[in-house]
């Protein structure tokens, strides 16, 4: 299979990169930072296609999948992956700069991916795309404020594909993951404070991007009379918080 992946260069993206390979798919692999991709290029070998693609870009994104070479330029499978959270500080005191990127990233450039490579799929009735959202999207907590807003619409958005797509071939998985450690999540939601974003892991055990890396693998390769609609996976020691009440004596 040829699988395109946004955010191949570093966390879920790279671990899933590493599978798909090592299982004789091919990988187009796009993110910004090209010496990630080429470090990665050089281990995976030919079966590894290097692609600069920033999401915020969106214009440029038909152009970068109309230019695809021969042998990579049939996706089979859209890994909707890049995406970020920037800051944990309550509505009332975030950074709007960081609402918008997040708002570019996570919303506009997921939503300019699949516009460019959707139709394809549908003219060779064949194909599957997965949104990488959140369990953000579905569970508030303080400070996910625009971040679980922007997964919220990712998961509204692969159902609403789900819909548009009756009657064709093309599935569609919208992966809600929870907490995750080993990747560079929570450095960029921090702007690049690696003993805060150390914390946020410290006391139990996580998921890391491997595990998440394996669960892409087993959706890609699952057989293609199933849909998975939705995917939610937490590490056990996560669960949903209790609804809060401020009382006005305590
Ligand atoms: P990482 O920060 O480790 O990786 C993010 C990837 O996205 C990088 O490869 C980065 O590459 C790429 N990226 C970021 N911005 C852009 C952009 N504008 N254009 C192209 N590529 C971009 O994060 P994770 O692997 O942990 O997260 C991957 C996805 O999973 C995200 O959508 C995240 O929201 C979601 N998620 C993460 C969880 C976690 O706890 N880790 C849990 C649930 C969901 P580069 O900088 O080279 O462009
Ligand atoms: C990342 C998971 O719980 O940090 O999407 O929001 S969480």
């Amino acid at each position: 299979m040829n699988v395109l992946i946004t955010g191949a260069s570093a966390g879920f993206g790279k671990a899933l990169a590493e599978r798909l390979v090592a299982e004789g798919h091919r990988v187009i692999g796009c993110a910004r930072r090209l010496d990630k991709l080429t470090a990665m290029a050089e281990t995976l070998g030919d079966l590894f296609l290097p692609v600069v693609m920033d999401v915020n870009d969106t214009v440029s994104i038909p152009k970068i999948i109309a230019d695809l070479p021969d042998g990579f330029n049939q996706l089979d499978v859209l890994v909707n992956n890049a995406g970020l959270a920037l800051g944990t500080a309550p509505a009332q005191s975030a950074n709007l700069d960081d609402w918008m990127r997040m708002v570019d990233t996570n919303v506009k450039g997921l939503i300019a991916l699949t516009h460019a490579v959707l139709p394809t799929m549908v003219a060779r009735d064949s194909g599957y795309i997965i949104n990488v959202g959140s369990i953000a999207g579905s569970w508030p907590y303080l400070g996910g404020n625009v971040y679980g807003a922007t997964k919220a619409f990712v998961k509204q958005f692969s159902l609403n594909l789900r819909a548009d797509l009756i009657g064709t071939q093309v599935r569609v998985t919208n992966l809600e993951p929870g907490n995750v450690a080993g990747t560079e999540f929570s450095n960029v939601r921090y702007h690049g404070d690696d003993e805060k974003a150390a914390k946020v892991y410290n006391g139990f055990t996580t998921m890391t991007g491997e595990d998440i890396g394996d669960i892409l693998l087993w959706l890609i390769e699952s057989p293609a009379h199933i849909n998975i609609n939705r995917l939610e996976v937490m590490p056990v020691a996560q669960t949903f918080n209790g609804l809060t009440i401020a009382k006005q004596n305590s």
